[in-house]
């Protein structure tokens, strides 16, 4: 039996989720003053972020217990109306998505495949941390003005608030039930994610 919880590693290490979730580059978003070429680099490395989040995610799904399907499985499908939109938003922009990843963006989805080869209760966890990273980050700046309140309202409606509750949950239980030894690689990932998103933010800013 572990004692370690999601809510336990957000309140040990508040630094690093600050960093990850409050950045510049969204606060400029929320006062519009954000340039085009540092949105439209966010928006393309996003969604080649998801493409591998996606993968990312189907091997998750893949290793949790049965009673996990439904909430993984909702996210899928989630996932696959986010792709679409992705696609359409970038239209809109005129922007071209087959282009390569940036360094950044490129760590982030070989760090998701490392995490994949490490126990479920580990991968539950990064899952529901990646997804709250988002969650919060759009929200906490405030009510954003056209356009870029679609992008805050995808991740900051009520309806992906309350999946993200339930990947803690899930996460939680799976913790629960894990060995002490698993702690520091469960606080390690953790750390890494936030670090992660942080320079993802980050990149985009840097896109002057
Ligand atoms: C960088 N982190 C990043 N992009 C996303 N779309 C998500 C998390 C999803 O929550």
């Amino acid at each position: 039996m572990n004692t370690l919880t999601c809510h336990s590693l957000l309140t040990q290490y508040p630094q690093a989720w600050k960093e990850a979730t409050i950045h510049p580059f969204l606060q400029q978003c929320q006062q519009g003053t954000i340039s085009p070429q540092q949105f439209n680099t966010w928006l393309v490395q996003d969604y080649l972020f998801v493409v591998d989040f996606t993968r990312f995610v189907a091997r998750v799904l893949a290793v949790a217990p049965v009673e996990h399907f439904d909430v993984i499985l909702g996210g899928l499908n989630a996932l696959k109306n986010e792709l679409i939109w992705f696609e359409a938003k970038a239209k809109e922009r005129h922007l071209n998505l087959q282009i390569t990843k940036q360094v950044t963006c490129q760590e982030y989805c070989n760090y998701m495949r490392e995490i994949n080869q490490m126990s479920y209760p580990v991968q539950a966890m990064a899952l529901w941390a990646i997804e709250l990273a988002y969650n919060q980050a759009w929200q906490l700046p405030g009510q954003m003005t056209s356009p870029y309140n679609e992008f805050a309202d995808r991740w900051g409606n009520a309806e992906f608030t309350e999946y993200v509750k339930y990947l803690e949950k899930q996460a939680d239980e799976a913790l629960h039930k894990s060995s002490e030894t698993l702690t520091g690689q469960v606080e390690s990932v953790f750390l890494q994610v936030a670090g992660l998103e942080r320079a993802f933010w980050q990149m985009a800013f840097n896109a002057f």
